[in-house]
Formats: C-alpha cells, sequence, structure tokens
C-alpha cells in the first residue's frame, strides 16, 4: 500500500485530539517525509555526495518564509531536497529587467530558504534564447557582436558575482543547439538567441567567453552546458560531445554535461542515458541530470492516468536516476518541481500532465517510491566533486 505524507500528518493532528496524554508530543512530532530528521527521504538516502534536487520558483513559494512555520510545500521541499533549482527566479527577465536594473530579491529569497534548510543551489541560467527581457530582444536587432558581448559579460559577472559561493553548478549555456527536426538539423541556435546572433560570425567564441567571464567571477562554481532530448546518444549530444571535446581542448573551464530529462510516455525511451553520461564523464566531466520530469497523455474526461501509464512512469524516472547512480561523476538529479500543481508541462503541453513524482496532497507516486528504493539500495561511491 502506498504511503501518504498527508493522510499521515491528518492521522497525527487526530490522534492529537483523541488521545491528549501523548498527543502533545505526537502533534509536535514531524510527520514522515516532512523533517530532516526522518532518515527514509530521497536527500537523506542518497549515496555518496549526489544531491537529489527539485526546481522551485522562489518568487511564488519561498517568498514568505518563515522558519518558524514553514508551508507543507516548504516543509516537503526542505526534508526531501538537497539541492535546489531556481525554475524562473535566475533567468535574465527576472534578474536583469532593465539595461542598469539588476533585481535579485526573489533569487536570494531562494538562496535564504536553501542555507536554512541545509541545501546547494544549482544556478539556471545565463545564455538562453528563451525568457529574454523585452529590452535585450529589441535592443539585440541592432548589436554588434561586441554590443552583444558587452552586455553578456556585464550579465554574467554581475549575476555570478552576486551568487558568489552559494552555487555549485552553473547552467552557463542551455539549449544552445537546435532539434535535428529543426531545418538543418544539428546546429548551434543563431537565430533564435539573440546573444549567438549577433555573435553568428564565430558563436564559439562567445560561448566560450561565456564560460571564462562565469568561471572568473565563481571560480568555485561547476560550469555546465545543458539541454532537452540530451539524455542519450544522439545528434544532439554527439554534438555536444564535439562541443565539450573542443572546448576543453581550447582551455575553456567547462566542467559538466546536463541532460534535463523532460520525457514524454508519447515517446519511447532511450536507454542509452548512461552510456551518453560515461562518455561525457570519461572526458572529465561532471554529469547531472537536471530538470526530470515525465509527462503522461491523459484522455479528456478522465482524472488521471491507467495504473499502466503510472508503472511506465516510475520506471522512466528510476531509470534515470539509476544512470546517474552508476556513474560516480553524476553529481546531481533534480525533479523539474512538484506537486503536479506547480508542473509546467499542462500549460504548454494540452493533454498531457500528471508529470512529477508527488500528487496534489504531497503523497508519493509510484516514481516517488521507486526513486526511494534506488537511492536506499545504491552502493555509496566517490564523485569527483570531493573525492
Ligand atoms: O518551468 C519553467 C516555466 O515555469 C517557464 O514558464 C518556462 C519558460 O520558458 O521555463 C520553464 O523551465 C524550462 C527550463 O528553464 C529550461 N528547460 C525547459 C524547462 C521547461 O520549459
Amino acid at each position: 500500500m502506498r504511503r501518504s505524507l498527508r493522510s499521515l500528518v491528518v492521522a497525527t493532528a487526530a490522534a492529537a485530539l483523541v488521545l491528549p496524554l501523548w498527543g502533545a508530543t505526537a502533534a509536535n512530532a514531524e510527520p514522515p517525509g516532512y523533517s530532516h530528521a526522518d532518515k527514509d527521504t530521497l536527500r537523506n538516502q542518497a549515496p555518496r555526495d549526489l544531491a537529489i534536487g527539485s526546481a522551485v520558483w522562489g518568487k511564488r513559494d519561498l517568498v514568505d518564509y518563515d522558519r518558524s512555520a514553514p508551508t507543507e510545500y516548504q516543509q516537503v521541499l526542505s526534508a526531501q531536497f538537497s539541492s535546489l533549482t531556481p525554475e524562473n527566479d535566475m533567468k535574465w527577465d527576472a534578474v536583469h529587467p532593465a539595461p542598469d536594473v539588476y533585481d535579485f530579491s526573489s533569487a536570494d529569497a531562494l538562496v535564504a530558504f536553501a542555507k536554512a534548510n541545509h541545501q546547494q543551489v544549482r544556478g539556471h541560467t545565463l545564455l538562453w534564447h528563451s525568457q529574454n527581457p523585452a529590452w535585450v530582444t529589441a535592443a539585440s536587432q541592432t548589436w554588434t557582436c561586441d554590443q552583444a558581448r558587452a552586455v553578456l559579460e556585464d550579465h554574467i559577472r554581475t549575476v555570478v558575482g552576486h551568487f558568489k559561493g552559494e552555487i555549485y553548478e552553473w547552467d552557463v549555456a542551455n539549449e544552445i543547439f537546435q532539434d535535428t527536426w529543426d531545418n538543418g538539423g544539428v546546429r548551434l541556435r543563431t537565430e533564435a538567441n539573440p546573444f549567438l546572433k549577433a555573435c553568428a560570425a564565430d558563436p564559439i567564441a562567445l560561448l566560450e567567453d561565456a564560460f571564462r567571464w562565469a568561471h572568473e567571477a565563481d571560480p568555485e562554481a561547476v560550469l555546465f552546458l545543458n539541454d532537452y532530448n540530451a539524455e542519450g546518444i544522439n545528434e544532439k549530444t554527439d554534438a555536444y560531445y564535439a562541443l565539450a571535446q573542443r572546448m576543453l581542448a581550447d582551455g575553456v573551464p567547462l566542467g559538466g554535461f546536463g541532460a534535463q530529462g523532460h520525457l514524454s510516455l508519447l515517446y519511447g525511451f532511450d536507454t542509452s542515458i548512461q552510456a551518453n553520461f560515461e562518455r561525457f564523464a570519461a572526458l572529465g566531466l561532471q554529469v547531472a541530470v537536471t530538470e526530470a520530469d515525465v509527462r503522461i497523455p491523459l484522455q479528456a474526461g478522465e482524472t488521471g492516468p491507467t495504473p499502466e501509464q503510472v508503472a511506465v512512469q516510475a520506471e522512466r524516472y528510476d531509470a534515470m536516476l539509476e544512470a546517474c547512480l552508476n556513474v560516480t561523476a553524476c553529481s546531481s538529479f533534480t525533479v523539474w518541481g512538484f506537486p503536479d500543481a506547480n508542473s509546467w508541462v499542462p500549460d504548454v503541453f494540452p493533454g498531457e500532465g500528471w508529470a512529477t513524482i508527488l500528487e496534489d496532497d504531497y503523497s508519493p507516486k509510484p516514481a516517488f517510491d521507486a526513486m526511494l528504493e534506488s537511492l536506499r539500495e545504491a552502493t555509496p561511491g566517490t564523485s569527483p566533486r570531493h573525492g
């Protein structure tokens, strides 16, 4: 039978009412899955120094954080995860809304929450084609490459510098390759990305400098390339592999490769993820699953997925986690938010949903249980980060 985090809270509260003698103790005790003291959580069962993370939107979910009265969501976030990724709070449009204005308010709230709860933070993201503020989109129409470089350098030095010492991994460059089905196959996004577009004559030079600027601003942070459809060995990851080799040969401080892990049951699962991670690890890089979720096509009128879909979802989450556990260079495994009510999926893929590992009442789905079981059974190793 599945354990329900929510039903245990209710049971504990009811016991407190019915049995006042020990009710005080029971009411004060945290239910399973809600406290750092609970050993049977994702973060506490993780072997070696593998960080188990979740995306969180600080502006929506953390700015009102009161340490003495956390929300139920905040309790679960802190008890289950040892790493947080700002789902939106460190993106360009959030932190750099006008040319001379930086706003770190919600990102700072997220970092403060992480510190209070002994969590690490993955920075996300510095060079991307999406969620750029209107002023960047407008100005970039006439940018020379030098102008684009100056704007990007100022942004990276300011943002990475602001969080110096607080971020263990930065997604420096996000989704810089086109998909294979776009015209021309896999190539750099020199049209959609305003910075790469302005420097289309030599986009790699700009990309490499982006990593150098970030490294100078925070030498401790491990700097990542990050993308979707980048789990298995395919045309896109071949392109990343070649790019990583070139960057390393050029002496660029590239430290990691992140596979986002946005899967859908509408498509098959490429089981070469471990082999893919191994080839990047062999270059001396860390690897990570950075944004895992597994969306499910839902029939109109149905309240939820079928038992078969639920089982396949659990297998896919677990397969991504296993690949990470089996490669000691895998430094973090992050799910892209919870519960389903917070998920980006229904907004972008009508007819798909139920993509996260916790239900809206925080009860664990089979995917959560499968992940917890795999973490429990994993053999401790040593990752290069602290090895
Ligand atoms: O989850 C994010 C959602 O809240 C935003 O509206 C969206 C805007 O593009 O970005 C989502 O996060 C994306 C991430 O930053 C990069 N990889 C794909 C993620 C899902 O779209």
